[in-house]
C-alpha cells in the first residue's frame, strides 16, 4: 500500500463511443470507481496528433485505417486521477479487443472489435504525460480538493 503511486491516465472516448450514445454510462462507471474528474473535453483528433499518439503503430498495416476511423467524428478527452490510476482504468477498460475482453468492463460489455474498441486509456506515467500534454493545455487541467477522497481512501492512503 506505502508504495502506491497517485497517477494520471487520459482517457479518450472513441468516436464509436459517441456514436452510439455511451458516453455517460463510461463517465459514470470512472466516477462511482472514486477516481477524480481533473479535465473533460470534446474535440476532434487530426492526423498530425495521431501520429504523436500512435508513435508505437505507425508502421502497422492498420495504422491508416486506424487514423481514419479516429479522426471520423468527435471524441471525448478526459484526465482521470487516482492511486495506481492506470492500471486500474485499464482494468476499467478490459483488454484490446472487444471480443476478448472481459464482461463487465467496458470493452467487455460495449464493443465486439479490435479498432472500434471504444476507448483510449494511457498505458504507463510516461505515455500518460506525454497523451496530457498533447490534448490538454495547462488551464484545461482542475486540481482540486475531492471530499470523496476521504472515503474512498484509507488515511495512510491519503497521505
Ligand atoms: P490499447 O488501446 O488497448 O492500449 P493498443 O495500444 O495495442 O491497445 O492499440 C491502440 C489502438 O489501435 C487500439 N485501441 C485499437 O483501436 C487499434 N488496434 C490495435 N491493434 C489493432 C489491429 N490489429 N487492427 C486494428 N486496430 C488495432
Amino acid at each position: 500500500m506505502a508504495n502506491a503511486q497517485l497517477q494520471k491516465s487520459v482517457v479518450l472516448l472513441k468516436p464509436d463511443a459517441l456514436q452510439r450514445g455511451l458516453v455517460g454510462n463510461i463517465i459514470s462507471r470512472f466516477e462511482k470507481k472514486g477516481l477524480k474528474l481533473m479535465a473533460l473535453k470534446m474535440m476532434y483528433l487530426n492526423q498530425e496528433m495521431l501520429e504523436k499518439w500512435y508513435e508505437h503503430h505507425k508502421e502497422k498495416p492498420f495504422f491508416a485505417d486506424l487514423t481514419s476511423f479516429m479522426t471520423s467524428g468527435p471524441i471525448v478527452a478526459m484526465l482521470w486521477e487516482g492511486l495506481e490510476c492506470i492500471a486500474a482504468v485499464r482494468k476499467l477498460c478490459g483488454v484490446t479487443t472487444g471480443y476478448e475482453a472481459e464482461a463487465g468492463s467496458i470493452r467487455g460489455d460495449f464493443s465486439m472489435s479490435q479498432q472500434h474498441n471504444v476507448i483510449h486509456a494511457s498505458d504507463s506515467p510516461e505515455t500518460a504525460k506525454k497523451e496530457q500534454e498533447l490534448i490538454f493545455d495547462k488551464d484545461e487541467v482542475f486540481d482540486y480538493d475531492k471530499g470523496e477522497y476521504l472515503w474512498v481512501y484509507s488515511l495512510e492512503e491519503r497521505n
